[in-house]
């Protein structure tokens, strides 16, 4: 269980071992008394002026020094939580990191439970729950993409937009209300065509949000990419150029690969999680066949399936009647033509006008000699549709927000068909209470405490 507001809480917000400097927060009512008692310095805390550094000596009880720190400053309510904080930058060394909150804790400090800090600037209003989950995005984000996203939700972009639908339909609402207070007169404040239009309206831009989860999830986690192909096509060898490391064994031996090997990789700001895969044959080996069965179940979960085929091997009918075999998953499909550094002309030649004929790109590369491999990194590239970023248009990344947004959609839809069917006042504005409602969970208007659990105990300590 998380301690109460009242209590003062520590954590090295760095990550632990050894480095040039950590920094240990404190937060809470007494940050400043208790960190008074172990610090030596002509200045007293108590009396000094918010927002400032001060140098000095963190001390024990015999007054032995422990480390020259630099201490900043925060007043309530302006600080990340909105408590008082201190934010202690000494050594990191594990020893004097270790002691420092051993002091802080014997002079009545507790020590701070994964999310904590976040969770009470979120209790004391400083940011809203969609907004403190993206923080956690924030320190998450391993590229510029899912950086960008995270950061203008940290700001509250997203929960602005939400907020204003809210507020918007919350007015809505309060008309119909009224009417029910006049239940006897027969009026009518809230124009049900005017109601009929915000609701289409804002079933719009709701699935419009939801519509983004998809970009988001893909920026957030990657996408999704399976090397499916027959046995020594050069699956692991393109693995290995496209991560531009030795990750998967290549051989000259049929069947080299039998568990599908993953990483992932960034491609112009793009992050992309490739799967190398057993090659595709009829075999008897028991230990290839599992690796088989899993490279279908690895094709079905992929956005896009890459097909390599040895040029030298395959022809237009070859490959189409292979194709019919990974047509079935329905995932979009990319044909790569390989080893074209050892191809000879006239093979390559066979597939000049494949395209044309049956409207299928095939990108010829050398895996071994990386020849062309850029034409298929920009192909990837391209295949994700990045204009909702570019436009600088909400993205959402966050499974929860995603889920909430549906429900929403729902409750949407149940107004609608109360309004066509001309229910009583009293049920639409049921309905519409029920909209209001799920919109709130997402910035957290609405919550409880088993939602605050579940957000919050996924962050790191310190944080
Ligand atoms: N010359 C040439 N050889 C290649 C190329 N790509 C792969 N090879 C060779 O082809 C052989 C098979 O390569 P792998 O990458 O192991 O093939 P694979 O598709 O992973 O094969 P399995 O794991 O058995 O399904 C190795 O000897 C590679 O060096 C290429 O572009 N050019
Ligand atoms: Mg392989």
């Amino acid at each position: 269980m998380f301690s109460s507001t009242q209590n003062t809480i520590i954590a090295v917000a760095t990550p632990l071992g050894v480095g040039a400097i950590a920094m240990i927060r404190v937060s809470g009512k007494d940050a400043f008394s208790i960190t008074q008692k172990i610090w030596k310095s002509k200045k007293n805390l108590l009396t000094q002026v918010p927002n400032t550094l001060l140098v000095g000596t963190i001390i024990d009880q015999e007054n032995t020094p422990i480390d020259e720190v630099v201490l900043s400053i925060f007043h309530a309510p302006h600080s990340f939580t909105g408590d008082n904080t201190i934010e202690i930058s000494c050594h990191a060394s594990p020893y004097i990191v270790q002691k420092i909150l051993t002091l802080l804790v014997e002079n009545g400090a507790k020590l701070a439970q994964a999310g904590e800090f976040t969770r009470r600037a979120y209790l004391n209003g400083r940011v809203d729950l969609a907004q403190a989950e993206a923080i956690a995005d924030v320190i998450a984000s391993e590229n510029e993409n899912a950086h960008k996203i995270a950061f203008q939700q940290m700001r509250g972009g997203f929960s602005k937009q939400i907020k204003k639908m809210r507020e918007d339909f919350i007015k809505l609402a309060g008309l119909l209300e009224l009417e029910l207070d006049f239940a006897e007169e027969d009026v009518e404040f809230a124009n049900r065509g005017e109601i009929q239009k915000q609701v289409h309206q804002l079933s719009q831009n709701i699935s419009d949000l939801a519509n983004s989860y998809q970009l988001g999830k893909v920026l957030k986690n990657g996408f999704p990419v399976a090397i499916v192909g027959k046995p020594n096509a050069g699956k692991s060898t393109l693995l290995n150029a496209l991560l531009a490391e030795d990750k998967a064994i290549v051989s000259p031996i049929a069947g080299t690969t039998r568990d599908s090997i993953e990483d992932e990789t960034t491609i112009k700001g793009i992050k992309f999680r490739f799967v190398d895969t057993a090659g595709l044959r009829q075999t008897d080996d028991i230990v290839e066949n599992i690796g088989i069965a899993r490279t279908k179940e690895k094709m079905q979960a992929s956005a896009l399936i890459l097909y390599l085929f040895d040029v030298s091997e395959f022809t237009p009918d070859v490959l189409l009647k292979n194709l019919l075999e990974i047509e079935q998953y329905n995932v979009p499909i990319l044909l790569v033509a390989n080893k074209i550094d050892i191809a000879d002309k006239n093979a390559i030649h066979y597939f000049e006008n494949f395209e044309e004929k049956y409207q299928k790109q095939i990108i010829f590369l050398s895996a071994h000699t990386q020849h062309n491999l850029e034409n298929l990194q920009n192909k990837l590239a391209d295949y994700v549709q990045m204009q909702p970023l570019h436009q600088n248009q909400t993205i959402i990344t966050n499974t929860r927000h995603y889920a909430c947004l549906q429900d929403t959609l729902k409750a949407l839809e149940q107004v609608k068909k109360s309004l066509d069917q001309k229910f009583s006042t009293e049920m639409v504005a049921t309905d519409m209470r029920e909209v209001i409602y799920q919109l709130g969970t997402i910035t957290g208007e609405i919550t409880n405490n088993d939602l605050l659990e579940f957000i919050f105990t996924k962050f790191c300590i310190g944080k």
